[in-house]
């Protein structure tokens, strides 16, 4: 029963799935079929199906179903497995929904290609009631593109979550693991809903305790956990610890190649699997910011990445290995030196060795996260090797889930962005899914954004980047004007006025964030070590020079293999000549790859030095219309959901004024040079 004060009754706590919002889109040609739900299969996940369809039907027509196992030739929906793919483990899991009209039978058919799918079925048949569809156009047939579409939480037990900005953990509280489950029963739900099928429950930073996750001490309340998410078809993974036999007491080493070490990992193994018998495996962040690794012992990654494969492999365990792996920083007294760099030196010599249970988890740009990198050029450079494209969910350098910033833009170009490593259209998501180079398995990771605050990611309009991402790892090719507009109709209705201005408000947003923080692909611009808000020689990493080498005549990174760092030159040869000469690398990277004097005149015929000042500029006004219009919308949002969003934009307005006057400030003073339009410090 729920009571007053409930979490669950905030308006923003059912994100994408309040039916009293589809109350009023859903269309009445469907209702004659909700009466019942035919389904011969019993299975958990099924059960969750039932569960499901059925508090939806009843929360937006106010008929509570009827299940049934056998055909009464009533109009019903049916639940079923599709026959011919159900035992090939290697079937592309997907659905299908059909209306069948044909002499005494008239019904829907949610047929999915296992039990899983067909949970997804049912959950796109109940988006299809929020988005309006009639028997007309219910129909749909849709594959997922990629096996692995996961989540990481980097949650820890303290109950902090690392660059968490929703609130604490609700998996941990004060170095316990918490009991919430319904809560927990709720995010599995949501995450179900767009496809998520692959979790990983603690940070990949994996500290001393929750080092022992992998022990008697606290399995049997991870058990607990991984069977609320198992009800969803979501199997949980572990981070875990390269040091762990070392850390947990048993050995004096960690090498992979130690006889020991291994047998220490298949024990740990074959206990976890007494627990979670459906545990899908480890996440590992090694010799990286300080992670303990392979490199301690002399190994190299791929040793200590199929030793923990061994070790899973009886169980059909992976180790997702995470490439977030480098040794230097900017340096000017060596510019040579070049993080961006790293990833592909230290992976691309390994390619063709990491085991077929092995995934390389690969940060989507060469650096970390930042508002506009290019491609990392791993992607199409490992073609042995099984890969997830990490992306990072969590506003950690794109305004802490204050600042709107709609990421399915920046994902889709990491996605849609060709490699040309097979001539021709060699996709990103054809990489990371396995077939452009036919490797087994792969698929797309992200740093979760939520936390315990009611709407779950702090900012209400967040959810739009948990729901974008999940709808990207079922299908890369969806579009972002579509992915916001479903979004914008399940969550607030089909007011088309309204879709349309939030539809709108998101896709503008990056680019808004862009313009008023880091233009022209430069980065790095943050305060250290929150990085939010504007130090432009702040950032954590810059004693010896900051990631940008702005001095008084110019700023940017060269990365050209003529002049620079030579990292143009790990791309593949069209990509590498693009990025290499000033006139064809595109403009929004061109700070990233070159190094330039502020008064090169870019194709808006601006000067660099201008153009910095002009997009500081803009990007304040664009943020008051954001609020314009989020203001106009006040009749139309519930006014829980509308102040909150609305308060957010005010410190959104504060943030993007501080960043303006703090860069433009430090160009004007570093360089002297005058602006065409007097315009160096606004009034
Ligand atoms: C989990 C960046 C973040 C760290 C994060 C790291 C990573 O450096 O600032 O908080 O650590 O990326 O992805 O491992």
């Amino acid at each position: 029963m729920k009571q007053a004060g409930d979490i669950t009754l905030h308006p923003a706590y059912s994100c994408w799935m309040n039916f009293k919002t589809y109350q009023k889109s859903a269309d009445q040609s469907i209702k004659k079929y909700c009466r019942f739900i035919l389904t011969k299969i019993s299975s958990r996940v099924v059960n969750t199906a039932v569960n499901e369809l059925s508090a939806a039907i009843e929360g937006i027509y106010h008929i509570k179903p009827r299940e049934i196992s056998e055909n009464h030739d009533v109009p019903c929906i049916e639940l079923s497995i599709e026959e011919n793919n159900s035992a090939d483990s290697n079937q592309v899991c997907g659905f299908t929904i059909k209306h069948i009209n044909e002499k005494t039978t008239d019904k829907i058919v949610i047929s999915g290609t296992d039990e899983c799918a067909v949970l997804y079925g049912v959950f796109r048949f109940i988006f299809s009631l929020g988005l309006g569809k009639s028997i007309d156009n219910i129909q749909t047939e849709q594959k997922t593109y990629n096996r692995l579409r996961m989540i990481n939480q980097w949650d820890n037990l303290s109950g902090d979550i690392e660059r968490g900005y929703s609130g604490r953990s609700i998996f941990y509280e004060n170095g316990k693991i918490t009991k919430n489950y319904a809560r927990i029963r709720d995010y599995a739900r949501l995450l179900s809903s767009v496809g998520i099928n692959h979790i990983v429950l603690n940070n990949v930073n994996v500290h001393e305790e929750e080092t022992k996750f992998i022990t008697d001490k606290y399995l049997p309340e991870l058990k607990k956990i991984a069977a609320v998410f198992s009800d969803f078809g979501i199997r949980i993974l572990l981070s875990v610890n390269f040091a762990a036999p070392i850390v947990l007491g048993r050995l004096s080493t960690a090498d992979p190649l130690d006889k020991d070490v291994q047998r220490f990992w298949h024990e740990t193994a074959n206990k976890i699997y007494s627990y979670i018998p459906d545990f899908a495996g480890f996440l590992v962040k090694a010799d990286s910011e300080s992670s303990p690794g392979p490199y301690t012992y002399g190994r190299d990654h791929a040793q200590g990445a199929n030793m923990l494969a061994d070790a899973l492999r009886p169980h059909g365990g992976i180790v997702v290995w995470r490439c977030f792996v480098y040794n230097c920083h900017a340096d000017w007294r060596n510019r040579k030196l070049d993080r961006a760099k790293a990833a592909y030196e230290n992976f691309v010599p390994l390619d063709g060795r990491f085991k077929d249970n092995v995934v390389l988890q690969i940060k989507n740009g060469p650096m970390d996260f930042q508002i506009r990198e290019p491609v990392n050029p791993l992607f199409g450079s490992l073609e042995k090797t099984n890969q997830v494209i990490e992306f990072q969910i969590t506003q950690e350098y794109t305004g802490h889930q204050i600042d709107l910033c709609f990421l399915p833009s920046l994902w889709k170009e990491s996605l849609d962005f060709d490699t040309a490593a097979k001539g021709k259209n060699s996709l990103v998501r054809d990489v990371v899914n396995g077939k452009l180079f036919h490797t087994s398995t792969g698929g797309i990771a992200g740093v979760s954004n939520i936390g315990d605050s009611p709407a779950w990611t702090g900012n209400p309009l967040a959810q739009a980047n948990l729901f974008g991402f999940g709808r990207l790892s079922w299908d890369p090719a969806l579009s972002c004007e579509d992915i916001a507009s479903e979004w914008a109709t399940l969550t607030f209705g089909s007011n088309v006025a309204t879709v349309e201005k939030i539809t709108n408000m998101l896709l503008r947003s990056r680019e808004i964030y862009e313009d008023y923080t880091c233009p022209l692909g430069i980065g790095w611009f943050v305060n250290p070590d929150s990085h939010y808000g504007p130090n432009v020689d702040g950032y954590e990493y810059s004693h010896w020079g900051t990631y940008h080498y702005a001095d008084l005549k110019g700023i940017g990174v060269d990365r050209t293999m003529a002049t620079g760092t030579g990292f143009t030159g790990q791309y593949k040869n069209e990509n590498a000549q693009m990025y290499e000469h000033i006139e064809s690398c595109p403009e929004n990277l061109l700070l990233f790859f070159h190094h330039m004097p502020y008064d090169f005149v870019l194709k808006s015929g601006l000067t660099i030095l201008q153009h910095i000042y002009d997009r500081h500029f803009r990007g304040v006004e664009e943020v008051v219309e954001l609020q314009k219009i989020w203001d106009s919308l006040q009749d139309e949002i519930d006014p829980d959901i509308f102040q909150e969003v609305r308060h957010r934009f005010e410190l959104q307005l504060k943030n993007a004024i501080e960043w303006r006057d703090v860069v433009n400030t430090y160009f004007y003073r570093k360089t002297g040079i005058p602006d065409e339009k007097g315009r160096y410090i606004y009034p």
